[in-house]
């Protein structure tokens, strides 16, 4: 079986996120995520609308999703890929180069993010509906 991981906060669930975890599936047989905890949001400096636990169900309801697994630091990644035996890591495009390190334990592959939609644009868009 292959497996693949990919990390983040998936906040607002929005279709960006849905075509990422899509493509990350295509790359394997099981596709794990390593959802950002409330906690580690916090040192990410992102304060997320909603839970842990609420964005886990979201994450869990999807049909490309095989496994939700707490993000809680940034220095997890290597541990998690050894111990969940993953062969390939996979994130968007705007984190491009930033995790090569991991490329000696398993394949590292940078994702084009879907443009023109994020968590903080649909924030700043309802903000600014009257
Ligand atoms: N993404 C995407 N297209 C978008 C928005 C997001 O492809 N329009 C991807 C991001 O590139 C990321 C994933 O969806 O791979 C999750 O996005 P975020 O929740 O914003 O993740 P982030 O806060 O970048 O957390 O240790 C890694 C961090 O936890 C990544």
């Amino acid at each position: 079986m292959k497996k693949v991981i990919t990390y983040g906060t998936f906040d607002l669930l929005h279709y960006g996120h849905i075509l990422l975890l899509q493509r990350a599936k295509e790359l394997g047989d099981y596709l794990i995520v390593a959802l950002s905890t409330d906690q580690f949001n916090g040192l990410k400096g992102k304060d997320a609308y909603f839970t842990y636990e609420e964005r886990k169900m979201m994450l869990e309801s999807i049909k490309y999703v095989d496994l939700v697994i707490p993000e809680e630091n940034w220095e997890q990644k290597q541990k998690d890929i050894i111990q969940w035996e993953v062969d390939t890591f996979v994130m968007g495009d705007d984190w491009e180069g930033k995790f090569d390190e991991l490329s000696d334990c398993c394949t590292v592959i940078y994702l084009a993010r879907t443009p023109d939609i994020s968590t903080t644009s649909i924030k700043s868009s309802l903000q600014a509906t009257p």
